[in-house]
């Protein structure tokens, strides 16, 4: 009775609920939600906002009463990591940018965004002990014009936001390839000493740290202990993927050797899934962005794997031959083929237990914008959150585009410029 006509929040002890799980019971006059963590309650009440009218996402007040249908619910996550990422690197994007993705991700309980700070076309994060890196690798960005970086401050603030809504931010720097901003920036860290140019066209795959070299490991270890001195969570992303310049010997000997530097800053290594092919530790991690039996080796070593299937879940992929911007080398990535699969079925011989959870990447050669950002993000991204949040029995795609097209005026109330996909009724129009 002391509940009549109130939403009550209470965190209650409940092993059963996990950190992120809670139980909401909506009755005639009261809301009641239940979780162990204020991480829990916080993720209940993400879904007592879908709860509500689509209206209430608008900026606007407007007047009630406001109706949410009675029923109780029990819910956790199946996977404890529920990932996006976003290449600030091809192109930047500002903080306040970064807080709306933040925003966006939260509501659908995406508990990870992983920023890829750093490639060949720019670096974007201040390394003191490096100046440079930012100051000239950060100057510039595909198609050419001016770059941007995050000062350490900027940094801290994306991180708090994030944090705050229970998001942890993991921070990749990218090497041994994908570097050419970094050896742009120090004619030391090439093996020639020469520093080459600034680049901004979108090939891969043609540059490399001097993995011989006594001083690349000494910038390994300044930039490692920057970034770990920054990120509150335990992995730092050190990328390793698509290097074509090194031997198998040299990539393997690199990779271990920055896996140790890594673990010394008291953190642990994720890496694209080409660093299974070196000796892992049991605490790392290496995500799959290729079907086949990529993961496999690494689990083989006690490492777990994130899963980023570009078939199926590279947001930076058309939908369609009609649609733009985006590449298509993974194919077109149509609502039904990002929701349509199951993380355990992926990799031939992995099962649930082997897999940390599920990531989207979103790339951004082709993605010079929000408004381009939120088109290849929405619908695929909720997707991807509930293929990571819900158990396979509960998801069928048939059901699934009917609740999906709803979710079309929660979008246009937020303002959310998303993919009108031919594959779903949308519901949008009229209000309420
Ligand atoms: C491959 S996926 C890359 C990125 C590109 C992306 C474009 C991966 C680990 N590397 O460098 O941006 O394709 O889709």
């Amino acid at each position: 009775p002391a509940l009549r006509g109130r939403i009550a929040l209470r965190l209650e002890g409940d092993e059963a609920l996990g950190d992120e799980g809670y139980r909401l019971t909506v009755d005639e006059d009261s809301v009641v939600l239940r979780a162990s963590r204020p991480e829990g309650l916080f993720r209940g009440v993400q879904t007592l906002r879908q709860l509500l009218p689509a209206s209430v996402e608008e900026p606007t007040a407007h007047p009630g009463p406001w109706r949410i249908p009675a029923g109780r619910i029990v819910d956790r996550p199946r996977f404890a990591w529920r990932g996006a990422m976003l290449d600030v690197a091809r192109h930047f994007f500002t903080v306040a940018e970064v807080e709306r993705y933040i925003d966006l991700l939260a509501l659908y309980k995406i508990n990870h965004l992983h920023l890829h700070l750093a490639d060949d076309q720019g670096w974007r994060i201040m390394i003191r002990s490096w100046p440079n890196l930012a100051a000239h690798g950060g100057s510039t960005k595909v198609g050419g014009g001016p770059g941007g970086y995050y000062t350490q401050q900027d940094y801290a603030a994306i991180v708090a936001y994030a944090r705050d809504r229970y998001v942890t931010v993991v921070p990749e720097i990218d090497m041994p390839g994908h570097t050419n901003a970094a050896l742009a920036s120090y004619p030391e860290l090439n093996c020639n000493g020469v520093a080459p140019a600034l680049y901004t066209g979108i090939e891969v795959g043609f540059s490399s740290l001097c993995v011989g070299s006594e001083t690349t490991y000494l910038f390994v270890d300044d930039v490692v202990r920057e970034l770990a001195e920054l990120t509150p969570g335990p992995y730092l992303h050190l990328g390793g993927d698509e290097v074509k310049t090194l031997t198998h010997e040299e990539y393997v000997g690199f990779v271990e050797r920055v896996q140790g530097i890594v673990a010394a800053h008291g953190k642990r290594m994720i890496g694209w899934e080409e660093v299974e092919q070196a000796r892992l530790l049991p605490t790392s991690v290496a995500q799959v962005w290729r079907s086949g039996n990529a993961g496999a080796a690494a689990v083989r070593t006690g490492a777990k794997l994130i899963l980023s299937p570009s078939a199926r879940i590279y947001l930076d992929m058309q939908y369609d031959s009609t649609t733009t911007p985006g590449l298509h080398w993974a194919g077109y990535v149509e609502v039904r083929d990002a929701y349509d699969w199951d993380p355990a079925t992926l990799v031939p011989g992995v099962g649930e237990a082997e897999i940390l959870g599920v990531e989207a990447p979103l790339w951004t050669e082709t993605v010079t914008d929000v408004h381009a950002i939120e088109f290849m993000a929405f619908p695929r991204l909720p997707g991807l959150a509930e293929i990571g949040w819900s158990p396979a029995t509960a998801r069928h795609w048939e059901d699934y585009r009917l609740r999906l097209a709803a979710h079309g005026r929660r979008w246009s109330a937020l303002g959310v410029n998303y993919h009108r996909s031919p594959q779903v009724d949308w519901e949008d129009g009229e209000r309420r």
